[in-house]
């Protein structure tokens, strides 16, 4: 079944621009920015203005120059390339100089890779949701520029002199922290994935939203450091025996607060200030929040504030309307908060062509909120054939692996789907088997295979395969 595909306005058509890291697969915008446009970014900068005036010269150049992309590329030493036979600008000028950017930022020619709102979503609002662009990324680190964002009341510049954290409830000796008394415990470094519980939720509705950045975005992968929150409990005293649960209460406006399973989070759930090797960022969090390995996002409370140990689950407004599944019996599931296994092809995915037939390095992503990723299969022809892809090493665990797997595209119309398992032997399911376990009327947990179609114009589309 072919869906039907989502209405993209004029001002929506940045979504589907390219970022240049994948020339060789894709027609990339990027080359039809004129030298001129490029020289007026060096001397005044590149602000939102500026990103307007980017796209505007990219969509009238695109008519004209889509053709001849190919040619230099595939052009023979001695040809007279003039890319590699003359001298270029940077070969025979002086260049910056180290201090012209105490901060370091993208190359201007990277300036289409950037989280975007989705064409398909309304913002209500300060709350909001930004979409990282799963399909310009390599390896299994998300950059903390480009790591989603999801805000259910705006995000806030937190002063972290004032920031508290205050531990309570079962515990014999409640305390309140500051930043300095929490980054003096012991602390870990541990890379995992987060994804939100309506990661994929278009899907589960008869709309098809155009990338892979819509399908999958609410999807990032980072090295946290911070205290484990065994160790924070222990320093407490908490009666883990009574204690089997913890609330956690953000600092932001929406009041956040989500019920955390001890038993089965105690052991990696993490306390932490930092992503990547620095701080956290502002909109994930800054100066500390909850990560809960395995669990769906809303569960990473941001700039926490308070853990509350309890005997019970306190069934907060921010569990009992949201992230609930609606079941095909009328039931309302509502602590399912594990991510299932899943994967997803992003090189190459909806919204890019291929230039040409030939050679390609298929790749993609694949996760499970239980534990590692053994294997992931791959099929060009709708799932009747499989191929089993190579996992990039070290597999983590409750982290994205990344997967690559070798294709010769013939020029014909395929389906590409990708196909993951983990390690308690649980396999990534399709739409119709995930269908036919949780009917039609969810929003949440949608884990199943992501199927692209490719036509023999090598546009690649978002597709269902009923
Ligand atoms: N305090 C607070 N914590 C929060 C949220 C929020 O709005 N307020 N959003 C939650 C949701 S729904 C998700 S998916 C993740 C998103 O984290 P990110 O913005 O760092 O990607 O944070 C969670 N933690
Ligand atoms: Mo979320």
């Amino acid at each position: 079944m072919t869906k039907k595909q989502i209405e993209i306005s004029a001002q929506d058509i940045s979504a589907i621009e390219k970022p240049a890291n994948q020339a060789r697969l894709i027609k990339a915008p990027e080359h039809f920015i004129s030298q001129e446009l490029i020289a007026d970014i060096n001397a005044n900068g590149l602000d939102e203005n500026r990103r307007g005036f980017l796209r505007k010269g990219f969509m009238s150049a695109l008519g004209g120059a889509a053709a001849g992309l190919a040619a230099p590329l595939a052009m023979a030493v001695g040809e007279g390339d003039p890319a590699i036979l003359e001298k270029q600008e940077w070969q025979t000028t002086l260049g910056k100089n180290v201090a012209t950017m105490p901060y370091g930022v993208p190359s201007i020619y990277e300036s289409n890779l950037i989280r975007r709102e989705s064409p398909g979503l309304t913002r209500v609002s300060a709350a909001s949701v930004a979409f990282t662009p799963l399909q310009g990324l390599f390896g299994t680190i998300t950059p903390n520029g480009l790591h989603f964002e999801r805000h259910h009341q705006g995000w806030y510049n937190v002063n972290p002199e004032t920031h508290r954290l205050m531990v309570n409830g079962l515990v014999k000796n409640p305390r309140v922290f500051t930043m300095n008394d929490l980054m003096r415990l012991p602390s870990v470094s541990r890379t995992h994935f987060i994804e939100c519980g309506a990661n994929t939720g278009l899907e589960w509705g008869n709309v098809a939203v155009p990338t892979v950045q819509y399908t999958h975005g609410m999807l990032s992968c980072c090295e946290f450091t911070g205290v484990p929150l065994k160790v924070l409990l222990e320093e407490c005293g908490a009666d883990l025996k009574k204690g089997k649960f913890m609330l956690a209460e953000g600092g932001d406006g929406s009041g956040m607060t989500r019920t955390i399973n001890l038993e089965s989070c105690l052991n990696d759930t993490i306390v932490a200030w930092a992503m990547n090797g620095e701080m956290l960022r502002p909109e994930n969090g800054f100066p500390l929040r909850l990560v809960v390995p395995g669990v769906q996002g809303v569960s990473w409370v941001k700039w926490l504030r308070r853990l509350e140990v309890g005997d019970a689950r306190w069934n907060s407004k921010d569990e009992a309307i949201h992230y609930i599944d609606l079941m095909p019996n009328g039931d309302h599931r509502q602590y399912a908060s594990i991510q299932e296994c899943k994967s997803v092809i992003t090189t190459p995915s909806g919204g890019q062509q291929l230039l040409d037939k030939g050679f390609y390095n298929v790749s993609g992503m694949a996760w499970s909120g239980r534990g590692k990723i053994t294997r992931v299969d791959v099929s060009f022809d709708g799932g009747n054939n499989w191929r089993t892809a190579r996992l990039e090493t070290p597999v983590l665990t409750k982290s994205i692996t990344r997967f690559n797997i070798d294709w010769v595209w013939d020029g014909s119309p395929a389906i590409m789907q990708s196909r993951a398992m983990d390690d308690t032997g649980y396999i990534q399911p399709t739409i119709k088997t995930l269908r036919n376990v949780r009917g039609t009327r969810s929003i949440y947990h949608n884990n199943a295979i992501q199927s692209w179609k490719l036509d023999s114009n090598g546009e690649v589309s978002n597709v269902q395969v009923g």
